[in-house]
């Protein structure tokens, strides 16, 4: 099932909405808030909960906001509370402003699963599924170490502080840094999710620093506007890229030579385990208070064997 919420749209609160009946009884009512439409991310996750969903007799109803904001997906949270689902599986932008709207739809009864990223005291959900953030950033950095072996300037490129996963992937690469004096790290810049804006930042710090020989972009759109900014820059042939997350785009540029490596991770998975412990939860039954799911990095080496299996979907 495609829904609506695969796709980006408009300036709207609300970026996109779908349901999925599954192919159970519809038993337990769920809802899905993505961290924002139209990411493949968020759309592979969306396969994943929508097809365990099916298996476990229950409904998905999907939305996400049209930006990675919280202003646009806190009135999202408030009327998927208003609507009463036995579940809410959620993916919050950011640490403390989702931190009351999600307390209070658990205060209201509603089971709360933390997909991807979660909040400052997620103590009241039922469970936080996520990627091993830290570790993939300090692979990111691995990556970029083995190619340049006699080290130079690197860059992070993020989105905006205040969100747990990429938060994470810059502190796991910056601590790694830091553990070889050869390297000289020179910060994280935030793109606000906006590949235009990720290109421009590239473009100017490349203009500062010449001599950069690395680039972290910490996920799908932070690495789409570095891949840009580095080509506008005429620097492909110095600039390592190494992006956080394999979509389509994303492996296409791993196997022209304008990303060097892709640290994916797995969001179906997330999804179905989400589905999982929101049941048991809904059932009363233990849930697993934290699970941390895989990934994968892609190379050159290992893309044809191993990406068709990693690369994330635009619709399911
Ligand atoms: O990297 C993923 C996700 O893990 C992160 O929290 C936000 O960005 C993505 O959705 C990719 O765009």
């Amino acid at each position: 099932v495609t829904g609506l919420a695969g796709c980006a749209s408009g300036d709207t609160p609300s970026g996109g909405e779908s349901s999925a009946a599954g192919g159970g009884d519809g038993e337990y009512k769920l809802s899905f808030i993505q961290g924002v439409a139209g990411d493949e991310f968020y759309i592979s996750m969306q396969c994943g909960i929508e097809e365990e969903a099916a298996k476990l007799g229950a409904t998905v109803n999907t939305q996400g906001p049209a930006k990675f904001d919280p202003t646009l997906q806190k009135p999202i949270i408030d009327s998927v509370v208003a609507s009463k689902p036995d579940a809410i599986l959620v993916a919050p932008t950011d640490v403390t402003a989702m931190q009351a709207p999600l307390r209070a739809a658990a205060d209201a009864g509603i089971k709360v699963v933390l997909v991807d990223t979660t909040v400052e005291d997620p103590s009241f959900a039922a469970s936080q599924i996520a990627s091993d953030n830290l570790g993939g950033g300090a692979e990111a950095f691995k990556a970029i170490q083995e190619l340049h072996p006699d080290g130079g300037k690197v860059l992070v490129i993020s989105v905006d502080p205040g969100i747990s996963t990429t938060d994470a992937r810059a502190e796991g690469f910056e601590k790694a840094v830091g553990e070889d004096s050869k390297f000289e790290y020179l910060g994280v810049q935030y793109s606000h999710n906006d590949p235009a804006e990720a290109a421009r930042l590239v473009t100017a710090a490349l203009a500062k620093d010449p001599d950069i020989v690395g680039i972290f972009a910490a996920n799908l759109f932070s690495a789409e506007g570095t891949a840009t900014g580095v080509r506008q820059s005429g620097k492909q042939d110095t600039v390592s890229i190494v992006g956080f997350d394999a979509g389509p785009a994303q492996v296409a540029q791993l196997k022209e030579g304008t990303v060097q490596a892709l640290v994916a991770q797995q969001p179906a998975t997330i999804g179905s385990d989400g589905v999982q412990q929101a049941i048991k939860a809904i059932k009363g039954e233990k849930t697993e208070e934290k699970i941390q799911t895989g990934f994968k990095v892609l190379t050159l080496d290992n893309i044809e064997t191993d990406g068709a299996d990693y690369v994330y979907k635009s619709s399911c």
